[in-house]
């Protein structure tokens, strides 16, 4: 083969395979998702953009071992996959799949304490929510990465969603950038203004 064609068989494969890698999951095991993208949003501040080579992710308060990880750091822990329904307050319901980080995983890193009974979630743009420690050791509440197979982009929440089944969209933190362990239950934004620190999606 003439070295064009090997060039040119070079540039086709460079250019379709990362192409071919990110394209949307529509269906999985029979279950059909809900669109990564969409026109609406509801966040407190709209999209964040969170810098990606300074981005740490630090897991510190009630622990023997604080953590400060990078982006890469995190994706190079073991991950699951698992369709789950996000039901936000406002009505909406989405069916996803998620990609992530079980949560117990990365807080058996850290190691918290015994008086450890709570983990507040703070989000680059001053967001926060919370949730019993023991509700978060379930084997699908994740530190999310991946939606449909896509990884999570400005609106979706880069870098990291909690994803936190059976409770209601508010406590999905978005743009993650840390998490406190504590010994008493907190107050997060929606929480403070009125809303249930419990946030059960009962029958949603
Ligand atoms: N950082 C941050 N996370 C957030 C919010 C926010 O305003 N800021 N809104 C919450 C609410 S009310 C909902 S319903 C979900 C929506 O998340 P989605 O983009 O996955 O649908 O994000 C939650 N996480
Ligand atoms: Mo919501």
């Amino acid at each position: 083969m003439p070295a064009t064609a090997w060039l040119a068989l070079l540039a086709v494969l460079c250019f379709s395979l990362p192409a071919a890698a990110q394209t949307e999951i529509k269906t999985f095991e029979g279950v059909k998702l809900s669109p990564y993208h969409r026109d609406y949003d509801n966040s407190i501040r709209g999209p964040q953009k969170v810098e990606s080579a300074s981005y740490r992710l630090k897991v510190d308060g009630l622990v023997e071992k604080p953590l400060s990880l990078s982006y890469q750091q995190v994706l190079a822990l073991p991950s699951i996959r698992e369709v789950v329904k996000m039901p936000c307050v406002e009505g909406w319901t989405e069916t996803l799949l998620y990609q992530g980080v079980r949560l117990r995983e990365l807080l058996a890193l850290a190691g918290p304490k015994a008086q450890a009974t709570w983990v507040m979630f703070h989000s680059a743009e001053g967001y926060s929510t919370g949730l019993p420690l023991k509700r978060l050791l379930g084997d699908k509440v994740m530190l999310g990465y991946k939606i449909n197979g896509l990884p999570l982009d400005a609106a979706r929440g880069w870098p990291f969603q909690l994803v936190a089944p059976g409770k209601l969209g508010y406590k999905w933190a978005k743009w993650l950038v840390r998490l406190e362990l504590t010994a008493e239950p907190q107050k997060g934004y929606w929480e403070k203004r009125g809303y249930s620190n419990t946030a059960d999606a009962a029958g949603r």
